[in-house]
């Protein structure tokens, strides 16, 4: 599918030639074949605009991994990589650079789901289709993007609310009074939305579950460690940790251990957790974290797929939802050797 690429493709070659041309230039060995040689290098690969939203957390981390992985040039691409800082006016100005450079695709993480109508609408308007990476938007023109590849925090949130049911019959104790307080990622972040409501769902059909207070921690360990702080302040009798992130749950397991709380033992505070990083796993399979809803980051392989089907100008569904996994004491050890995040 040919499409004019004009002005980011030049912008690099000149650059690079201007580079190379004054590297060999001042050994005399500079040539014409050198320059044709990168002119044909970046004219034969595909340049994607990428906005990761932050570097927040392990999961983050190992999302941008298997980005940068999959979207190399060994494997076909240019990739213009930009780190928002947690700020959406950032990746706002990560994607209007990607547009006046004339990217063939923009990529991006929205940090949360609200506030991307606008720039988005530019994209459209200039033909660089848009493709979601993990997280979501509210936008109800879904012509604004081509697709979404991530997960469903829905489902993982239900998942979370099936677990506590599940284990409260196995130990008899489903009539019980129990006392819940959820750690929250962003605020307005589609996955924190997600996890909040289907948790809720499965919360509300049980009169004797307490949600004593949910209140935002924003994925990091020190905000997880500090809020968790506070919940031990405020309630005496805390039944159920939901910590919608292994990082988080790594805060608040440090709150717990300094506020005197035995953890690991049979009668103590059940610790619910998200992503399924392998630290955490090991976390699960010592008895310390309860359950550990998988989120899985490495969307980089699927992204780099759906680009290349959309070259080939084959049609790509709305929506890509990697596999999810929900581990425990039980079934974790099978999986520990062979994870790569
Ligand atoms: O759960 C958390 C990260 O958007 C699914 O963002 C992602 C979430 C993930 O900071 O660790």
């Amino acid at each position: 599918m040919f499409k004019w690429k004009i002005s980011y493709k030049v912008f690099v070659t000149a650059f690079v030639m201007l580079f190379v041309g004054m590297m060999f230039s001042s050994c005399g060995m500079f040539d014409k074949e050198v320059a044709e040689a990168i002119e044909t290098e970046s004219e034969n690969l595909i340049v994607v605009g990428y906005s990761q939203l932050g570097s927040e957390s392990v999961w983050r981390t190992a999302n941008t991994n298997s980005i940068q992985t999959a979207l190399s040039k060994e494997n076909g691409f240019f990739l213009q990589f930009n780190n928002a800082r947690q700020k959406q006016e950032n990746q706002i100005k990560a994607i209007r650079s990607f547009i006046s450079q004339r990217v063939d695709y923009i990529a991006f993480s929205p940090v949360t789901e609200d506030g991307w109508t606008t720039v988005l609408e530019e994209a459209k308007k200039a033909g660089i289709p848009v493709i979601l990476v993990d997280r979501s938007i509210s936008a109800t023109d879904s012509s604004l993007y081509t697709t979404r590849v991530g997960t469903d925090s829905y489902w993982e949130g239900s998942q979370a609310g099936k677990w506590l049911e599940e284990d409260l019959k196995k130990k008899h104790q489903e009539e019980e009074e129990i006392n819940i307080v959820v750690l929250q990622g962003t605020p307005g972040a589609s996955v924190q939305l997600g996890r909040t409501m289907g948790f809720a769902e499965i919360a509300e059909k049980h009169s004797n579950w307490h949600i004593l207070e949910q209140r935002n921690a924003d994925f990091t360990t020190a905000k997880g460690k500090e809020v968790m702080e506070h919940f031990l302040r405020l309630y005496e009798d805390i039944d159920v940790l939901v910590s919608q992130n292994d990082d988080m749950t790594f805060g608040a397991i440090e709150a717990l251990r300094e506020s005197g709380r035995e953890i690991g033992k049979d009668d103590d505070i059940r610790i619910i957790s998200f992503d399924a990083g392998h630290d955490a796993l090991m976390m699960v399979r010592d008895g310390i974290i309860d359950v550990d809803v998988e989120c899985n980051p490495e969307q980089g392989e699927t992204l780099a797929e759906v680009i290349r089907m959309l070259e080939r100008g084959e049609k790509v569904e709305k929506e890509y939802i990697v596999e999810d996994k929900v581990f425990t004491k039980e079934n974790v050890e099978k999986y520990l050797d062979g994870r790569t995040y």
